[in-house]
């Protein structure tokens, strides 16, 4: 369940090493697989994210990027 939006923590990540729409549809997908994210948007080296505190972190955020390929900043 989503806490009202002013307790949402939202991210924007650089993300090095996507290049074209398979990469961000890759990033979008893993994003969206995580419990308490909700992506704002995905563009060629760029997420935003918006985390619900306690549910989801940064590191989390990182690691999904990660885990398809590609290199968070
Ligand atoms: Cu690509």
């Amino acid at each position: 369940m989503w806490k009202p939006e002013r307790e949402l923590e939202r991210e924007r990540i650089a993300v090095e090493g996507m290049s074209c729409s398979h990469c961000v549809a890759r990033v979008r997908s893993a994003l969206e697989g995580l419990d308490g994210v909700r992506v704002e948007s995905v563009e060629i080296g760029e997420a935003v994210v918006s985390m619900s505190p306690g549910q989801a972190s940064r590191d989390s955020v990182l690691a999904a990027i990660q885990s398809v390929g590609y290199t968070p900043r």
